[in-house]
């Protein structure tokens, strides 16, 4: 196993709740270590560019327009087999096939306010990373 970094969200209906303690304990209980983060509102043209992977699905706009509607943690996480453990941990993308005991099975309220997002592959992660950190932020 290598140590990596993943990018990870919590997303507007989390931070709506003020879920942002809760889920980010999780992360630290699996052994993952934040290592940057700040809280932003991103605009309706950053949700655009950092989902343009997804821009020919019907739910773009939805999502984009979600996303851009209150406060979203972005973070990158640290830890061995960092990408995998993190998507273990936040449990499957729609709430209702997330295993007990994972974040979206405990805190997400549909398949598209689903509390959180984890990079799915190393160059994913990468690109997530440099979308929205310069360098010096991240402090391993
Ligand atoms: P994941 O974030 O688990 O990798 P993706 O990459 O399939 O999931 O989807 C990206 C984001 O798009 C998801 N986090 C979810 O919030 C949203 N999404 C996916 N499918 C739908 C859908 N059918 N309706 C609304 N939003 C969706």
């Amino acid at each position: 196993m290598a140590t990596e970094r993943t990018f990870s969200m919590i997303k507007p209906d989390a931070t709506r709740r003020n879920l942002m303690g809760k889920i980010i304990a999780r992360l630290e209980e699996s052994g993952l270590r934040v290592v940057a983060s700040k809280r932003i509102l991103m605009s309706k043209a950053q949700a655009e560019a950092f989902y343009a992977v997804h821009k020919d699905r019907p739910f773009y706009g939805e999502l984009t327009t979600f996303m851009a509607s209150g406060p979203t943690v972005v973070q990158v996480l640290e830890g061995e087999d960092a990408i995998a453990k993190n998507r273990e941990v936040m449990g499957a993308t729609n709430p209702a096939d997330a295993a007990p005991g994972t974040i979206r099975a405990d805190y997400a309220q549909s398949i598209g306010e689903n509390a959180v997002h984890g990079s799915d592959a190393a160059e994913t992660a990468a690109e997530e990373i440099a979308f929205w950190f310069a360098g010096h932020e991240i402090v391993g």
